[in-house]
């Protein structure tokens, strides 16, 4: 398991109109969070944007989780997040985004409500190759009303989908964007962050661009 470094977060998360007026740290500060089906990717995209060592809770995958996590399509995964992710990334000067990895397995889901709180909007990560893996976080932020975009992890060996088929396969509102995306680099991963935050501005009536 990794540590974070001494940059920590400020005791709590404010939300977008809460912006304190400290110099040394951020004046607005949002939450986001990552979501998606056991190995979509989430600790990855947070690890490639964090200006911070990501906090991970990163366990080896033992025989126990056999019949309990999804491995179908995911063999070579070893390990898997038993907590969350936590990664902080600064957009501009004054506004930070703090990034919580959310657990995919289903045996986490009741952090969701804790993690959801306050949040700007999330991302949800989907790999081509096991969309089913994503539902459960999509149907999760539709009947929260959490504003959020779908990412399509494109994994080396996943088949090829344009947005408008991944959107009638996972059925998403036209309004959600659906971007396709590489969580392992820096500024496909920031655009994807860029995009939900924009997307979230929108539902809110506001204009701005980040
Ligand atoms: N080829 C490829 N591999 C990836 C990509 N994103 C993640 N991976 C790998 O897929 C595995 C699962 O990613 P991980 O971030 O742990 O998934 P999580 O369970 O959603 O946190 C890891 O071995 C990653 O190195 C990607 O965009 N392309
Ligand atoms: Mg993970």
């Amino acid at each position: 398991m990794n540590s974070a470094r001494s940059d920590s977060p400020p005791a709590a998360v404010a939300s977008p109109d809460e912006a304190d007026d400290r110099e040394d740290g951020p004046r607005v500060a949002l939450k986001i969070l990552v979501a998606g089906g056991f190995g979509v990717g989430k600790t990855t995209l947070v690890g490639a944007v964090s200006e911070i060592r990501p906090l991970r809770t990163e366990e080896s995958l033992t025989d126990a989780s056999v019949g309990v996590d999804d491995l179908d399509g995911v063999a070579a995964k070893t390990t898997t997040t038993v907590a969350m992710d936590f990664g902080r990334i600064t957009l501009r000067d004054g506004v930070a985004i703090y990034l919580f990895g959310t657990p995919g397995q289903e045996r986490f889901w009741f952090m969701w409500n804790e993690l959801s709180r306050g949040a700007l909007g999330a991302v949800v990560l989907a790999d081509t190759r096991r969309l089913t893996a994503s539902f459960a976080s999509i149907d999760y932020f539709e009947r929260k009303g959490t504003p959020f975009v779908v990412a399509v992890n494109c994994f080396d060996n996943a088949d090829h989908y344009d947005p408008p088929e991944i959107r009638t396969a996972l059925d998403i509102d036209p309004h959600v964007p659906i971007l396709l995306c590489d969580a392992r680099h820096t500024v496909s991963a920031k655009q994807v962050l860029v995009s939900l935050v924009e997307h979230a501005l929108r539902l809110a009536g506001g204009t701005r661009r980040v």
